[in-house]
């Protein structure tokens, strides 16, 4: 039986008059994606139409899944909540604090014995709070939600940008900060700007070498990092049906990639296959009685540029493999150009590792497409020429693919089987000689590939593609290769060509799984204790930030300028800094170490305004909170995009930054601010990012007067005391300027909770 059917009953025996109300009132035909967020308004039946990329709209998400690195800071801050359970099924998933170094076995133990501090509280307030909790070895957070919990027509939240991985189960699933997962915890609406809809439809078949992956490949190309924000995009058409449901997934989780709010499509049979092969008839059967609203109206299909604010098309029986990168997953290149675009870019052709799994691509039929060149390659006496690891999804698809001989097959090869975890996708990689820092290139299944992300090495250059394409160019050895027209050379001199993959849908005699790695909350949680030791440098309890003290921000200087992209790998790194993610003071030592400061192009090399002198950013930046001094960063465009950690925001927060001033921001990065009382805003005229010097001080001459819609003045004044007076935007509703006023969002809900 599935997990919360009973919960899942219930959204069903609503969903027909919601989506009928809704559709009556915006009085035309509904995509899957409306249907979705009308039948889950916080206020229950639809009775008013909200504005496309407007409106803000409190939620009533069905449940919420949280991953290790971001749950420690998201169930501090519920501790502090008051409140005794959660109020929706949640879950909390171990996946990102284990490495990779010397296969499963091993690098499990040694994670069991190294976090084991952090895994005990993990588990011990997920019990207190009626939390499900899934094992460090049980599976990336994603996979083990598409297996167990996802729900065709659900709508949840995870404190993990790649929650989204969910659509493909036909869910409108979204990441978010900790602080959104607390109010959602604690009984609250979930609030977000009510989300544009872009529509992207999908003829012809997938075929040969082409997968699931080539359409998000294709898809980033063309939206790039930021041309999803505040948008879902819905997939449809022939192309979208004859397609897996874990394909469906791939698609949807990178999404993330492009700024996306999230990706879905509609219910479909794949979707029932998917739910029965995973032992949930029930669901199947309840979806199937309700399917007409799990999808969009016929019409809106037969006429997608009349309902969607944008429209793409993409024909699978044209669409060629790709590889994105490096440095970017937006930079697609279709491998057959490969050899001329990386000549050009000097980008390494010799490939050193190829790399299997990460949330996107760890699915049972990801292993079986991937393992049908790994087989070619023995029975054809080929020698693989790059390292090949192996991260399995879940324990479910690990047991599964080691009874049907799939892991043998990558073994034949000496692949390493890493633990069904994150591992290199989120720098748990013990990469040997990556302290070198030499140029090289890696190709892996994940999703993304920033500087630094897999191994700490800036100068790996990383190119994300399907698991068969990894398989065949970590065969080759080289990044140009090209398995549609290329040949290889075998151990006996001959020229041998790799076939197109062939994969299984499902296991043909079904998943199998002895221990999944799964653990109940007891009952009543209230005689539970949850222990934070004084001293741990894993874990700290947190204290409030202190309320705005209502009066203009004046003299404030800046930290840093920072220069081009500056995702959240560059505001608060993960890999070996994973370890401090329950420890606000520790952490906050990696706080905009990544970023490129604009003066000097260098990283975490700022100038202190106090002593002239240059140095780390964390280090600066506390000697400024030591004197008393308020601080601003200022960045470029999508600044924060990638992961939903609010480390990112919580760290120039808790060091004394105020103001977050930037081109533009990514979605889940900006509520993150707003939720922990920073002001998070953008340059009215961006060429005013060219105005701010090393040496300026910003007084912001009118914050008293903060109100929704209302433009922000800040006077910069320059060393040579000239000034330049500029103006800023900021999207704050009301509701937010209190979380401002208050010092952050959970401030407000503990004073409301005591109130
Ligand atoms: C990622 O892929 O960057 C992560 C690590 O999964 C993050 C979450 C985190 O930083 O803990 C994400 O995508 O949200
Ligand atoms: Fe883990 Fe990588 Fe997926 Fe993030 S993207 S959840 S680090 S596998």
């Amino acid at each position: 039986m599935a997990f919360d059917i009973e919960m899942i009953k219930s959204v069903y025996s609503k969903i027909k008059y919601r989506v009928n109300k809704a559709r009556e009132l915006t009085g035309k035909p509904l995509t899957a994606s409306e249907k979705i967020l009308y039948s889950h308004l916080w206020d229950g039946n639809p009775e008013k139409v909200f504005s496309r990329g407007k409106d803000y709209v409190d939620f009533a998400p069905d449940r919420i899944a949280c991953q290790d690195a971001t749950a420690q800071m998201a169930l501090l801050q519920f501790m502090q909540a008051g409140k005794s359970k959660v109020a929706v099924p949640t879950t909390v998933h171990c996946d990102h604090l284990i490495q990779a170094k010397s296969g499963a076995t091993q690098d499990l133990k040694s994670a069991n014995s190294t976090s084991a501090e952090v895994f005990n509280f993990l588990e011990s307030v997920s019990n207190k709070y009626g939390i499900g909790f899934w094992k460090p070895g049980a599976g990336i957070i994603h996979q083990v939600v598409l297996e167990n919990y996802a729900f065709p027509g659900g709508m949840m939240i995870g404190t993990d940008s790649h929650t989204v991985n969910a659509g493909g189960l036909g869910m409108l699933a979204i990441g978010v900060g900790g602080a959104d997962a607390v109010d959602v915890m604690a009984d609250m609406p979930w609030e977000l700007k009510f989300p544009k809809l872009i529509g992207v439809k999908l003829t012809g078949k997938l075929n040969g070498w082409t997968a699931p992956k080539d359409v998000i490949l294709k898809v980033a190309g063309i939206l790039t990092v930021k041309g999803g924000t505040g948008a879902i995009i819905e997939y449809f058409g022939e192309g979208a049906e004859s397609m897996s449901c874990t394909g469906k997934g791939t698609i949807c989780n990178m999404g993330a990639e492009v700024g996306a709010t999230t990706s879905t499509f509609g219910y479909d049979q794949s979707m029932e296959r998917y739910l029965r092969a995973t032992g949930r008839e029930d669901i199947a059967d309840a979806a199937n009685d309700v399917k007409e609203h799990l999808t969009a109206d016929q019409e809106v299909y037969q006429n997608p540029e009349k309902y969607f604010d944008q429209l793409i098309e993409i024909n699978l029986d044209e669409l060629t493999p790709h590889l994105n990168g490096p440095f970017t997953p937006d930079l697609a290149t279709p491998v057959s150009e490969m050899s001329q675009v990386a000549k050009e870019n000097q980008w390494p052709l010799k490939v050193e590792w190829g790399l299997i799994g990460s949330c996107t691509n760890s699915s049972y039929e990801d292993l079986s497409r991937a393992a049908s060149i790994a087989k070619q390659a023995v029975e054809k006496n080929l020698v693989t020429k790059a390292e090949f690891g192996i991260n399995p999804g879940s324990e479910q698809v690990r047991y599964t693919a080691e009874r049907d001989g799939l892991l043998k097959t990558f073994e034949d090869l000496d692949a390493k089987i890493f633990t069904n975890a994150c591992g290199p996708c989120i720098g748990q990689w013990a990469r040997e000689g990556a302290d070198k820092q030499e140029k090289n290139s890696i190709i892996h299944s994940f999703n993304r590939n920033f500087s630094k992300r897999a191994d700490g090495n800036p100068n790996t250059h990383a190119f994300v593609a399907s698991p068969e394409m990894v398989a065949a160019v970590a065969i080759s050895g080289r990044l140009d290769f090209n398995p549609i027209n290329d040949t290889l050379i075998n151990q006996d001199g001959e020229k041998v060509k790799l076939e197109p993959p062939t994969g299984m849908e499902l296991p043909p005699s079904g998943f199998d799984v002895k221990d999944n790695g799964y653990l109940a909350p007891v009952e009543d949680g209230s005689s539970v204790d949850v222990v934070v030791k004084e001293d741990s440098e894993r874990l700290q309890l947190l204290t409030p930030f202190t309320p705005w003290n209502g009066e203009n921000l004046v003299g404030a200087k800046l930290l840093i300028k920072a220069h081009g992209k500056c995702t959240t790998d560059h505001i608060s790194m993960a890999g070996p800094w994973l370890r401090y993610r329950g420890h606000l003071d520790n952490i906050s030592n990696n706080c905009l170490i990544g970023a490129v400061n604009a003066y000097n192009q260098k990283t975490n090399f700022v100038k202190n305004q106090l002593t002239g002198e240059y140095a780390g950013v964390p280090d600066t930046q506390r000697q400024y909170k030591e004197a008393g001094i308020e601080t601003v960063v200022v960045g470029d465009h999508n600044y924060g995009e990638g992961s939903s950690r609010e480390h990112a925001a919580m760290e120039p927060r808790f060091l004394g930054v105020k103001v977050v001033l930037v081109k533009s921001f990514a979605r889940i990065h900006e509520t993150n601010l707003k939720k922990q009382g920073m002001l998070g805003i953008t340059f009215d005229n961006e060429s005013d990012y060219d105005l701010i010097r090393e040496d300026d001080t910003f007084n912001f001459v009118d914050l008293k007067d903060f109100s929704p819609g209302k433009q922000i003045t800040i006077e910069v004044v320059h060393a040579d005391e000239s000034k330049d007076l500029i103006k800023a935007n900021h999207s704050y509703n009301s509701q937010q300027i209190e979380w401002f006023k208050e010092g952050s969002a959970l401030n407000l809900i503990k004073k409301q909770n005591a109130a």
